[in-house]
């Protein structure tokens, strides 16, 4: 078939060839909000439409321990536990994004802290109101954002591959 030209079957696209130069890794988690309002699928699909490439996602329900843990920063802020009870109200989709620039370019596609100051055309700008429900978490550093990949997952749940479209998006 014609697609196979350019597909390059029995190039075998599970082999991990090892990461690109300059390339990292961001964290993001679609929030108990993200999910209930059925917005997994136009967030996952903005970071593959970027041209981003996940190397992990799973569907989990949090516990309390591992939530003050990953907000351990925060502990002293009056919002603390409703964040530890909000972010446990329902399952989160964890994900681990692997690209050139992703931490940066993630932080500018999720928009601001608070909806209001986030710009339209951002996740948070398109479609959440309230800083208490701001749908979506990702991290603003490379070093926080490699700490909370080990607190959420097993080194095992990352997956490495070839993109047959890297050559596509990088010159
Ligand atoms: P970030 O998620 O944009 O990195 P942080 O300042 O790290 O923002 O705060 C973590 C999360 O805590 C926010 O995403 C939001 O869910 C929650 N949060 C931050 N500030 C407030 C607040 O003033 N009231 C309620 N929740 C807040
Ligand atoms: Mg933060």
């Amino acid at each position: 078939m014609l697609v196979h030209l350019f597909m390059g079957v029995g190039e075998d696209y599970s082999v991990c060839t090892g990461t690109m130069a300059n390339s990292e890794r961001t964290f993001i988690v679609i929030k108990p909000d993200g999910l209930q309002r059925s917005l997994v699928g136009e967030i996952i699909k903005r970071f593959e439409q970027k041209g981003f490439r996940f190397i992990a996602m799973k569907l989990i329900q949090a516990s309390e321990d591992l939530l003050k843990e990953h907000y351990i920063d925060l502990k002293d802020r009056p919002f603390f536990a409703g964040l530890v009870k909000y972010m446990q109200s329902g399952p989160v989709v964890v994900m681990v994004w692997e690209d050139l620039n992703v931490v940066k370019t993630g932080r500018v596609m999720l928009g601001e802290t608070n909806p209001p100051d986030s710009k339209l055309g951002t996740i948070r700008g398109d479609f959440c109101i309230q800083v208490g429900r701001n749908i979506i978490h990702g991290k603003d550093s490379v070093e926080s954002a490699e700490k909370e990949i080990g607190l959420w997952l097993q080194p095992e749940e990352l997956v490495y591959y070839k993109s047959c479209a890297q050559s596509w998006i990088y010159e």
